[in-house]
């Protein structure tokens, strides 16, 4: 059992999740942390995820809200979008998380229990680290090495030691909102490390208010919509970022 006294709002992209998406995990733990809402924004998917969100948004209405974005932008322009309909709401932090629930909603409170740290951190982070004995991460070996190898180039080119900046659990403190989230990303998947070079720029103190946490649990869940031709195209996407940001 973890504590927090924060309030949260859960940012959720969805594109063609219909059959992905664990309502039931979602709703014991809607039952469990009625403190935290929850934004499913619909990416302009073209199978069943609408109805199966307005579903869960009637079950839970006080916690549950649908956006249902039209056409197509990509997780990175729908968690803005998801972003932009709510900062001003009276929420602490602002959080994403996949729905494929890779990372378990029982993170979450555990996570945000690192906000009362001081001074308040403006990014508390999930971060995929295999620990004898007490985590487990389950993931491919080919995405764990790609992934090491990105992570270890990005945290170079920030200057910053973060060990995995691609985890999909991240939560953000209201205040830094709405700068980050005011312009569109330039990359569609890489858009955490743009995150990352925009909290550098605008905020002198942000090293010293990021707080990466090992998850207790992680596991790739089967369908993700990266293709593999993407992982070529990173390295280009990585370099547009570094030359935009630097
Ligand atoms: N909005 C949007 N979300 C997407 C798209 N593709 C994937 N997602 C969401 O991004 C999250 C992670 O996607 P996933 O395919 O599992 O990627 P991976 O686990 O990083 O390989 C999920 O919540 C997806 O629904 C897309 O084109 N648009
Ligand atoms: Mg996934």
């Amino acid at each position: 059992m973890y504590f927090y006294f924060m309030r949260g709002l859960i940012i959720i992209p969805c594109y063609n999740e219909e059959m992905r998406l664990q309502q039931e995990r979602f709703k014991l733990f809607f039952e469990k942390n009625t403190l935290l809402h929850f934004l499913f924004v619909n990416d302009g998917s073209t199978d069943n995820t609408l109805d199966v969100l307005r579903q869960m948004h009637q079950a839970f209405p006080q916690q549950v809200t649908v956006l249902d974005v039209k056409q197509n932008g990509g997780k990175a322009e729908a968690i803005r979008q998801g972003m932009l309909a709510s900062f001003d709401l009276n929420y602490d932090y602002f959080a994403y998380f996949d729905a494929d629930l890779a990372t378990p909603l029982e993170e979450i409170p555990r996570l945000l229990s690192y906000a009362q740290k001081e001074p308040q951190p403006y990014l508390i982070m999930g971060s995929r680290i295999k620990l004898l004995g007490s985590t487990d991460i389950q993931r491919k070996l080919s995405r764990h090495y790609i992934g090491r190898i990105f992570a270890t180039i990005v945290s170079n080119m920030l200057s910053l030691p973060i060990y995995d900046t691609q985890c999909g659990a991240k939560l953000l403190r209201k205040e830094v909102v709405p700068m980050l989230f005011d312009q569109p990303f330039l990359s569609k998947w890489l858009f955490d490390v743009e995150l990352f070079f925009r909290l550098k720029k605008h905020f002198n103190d942000s090293a010293s208010r990021i707080i990466e946490v090992p998850l207790k649990k992680w596991e790739d869940v089967a369908g993700s919509k990266i293709s593999f031709t993407y992982f070529l195209k990173a390295p280009l996407d990585l370099l547009r970022i570094y030359m935009r940001y630097k």
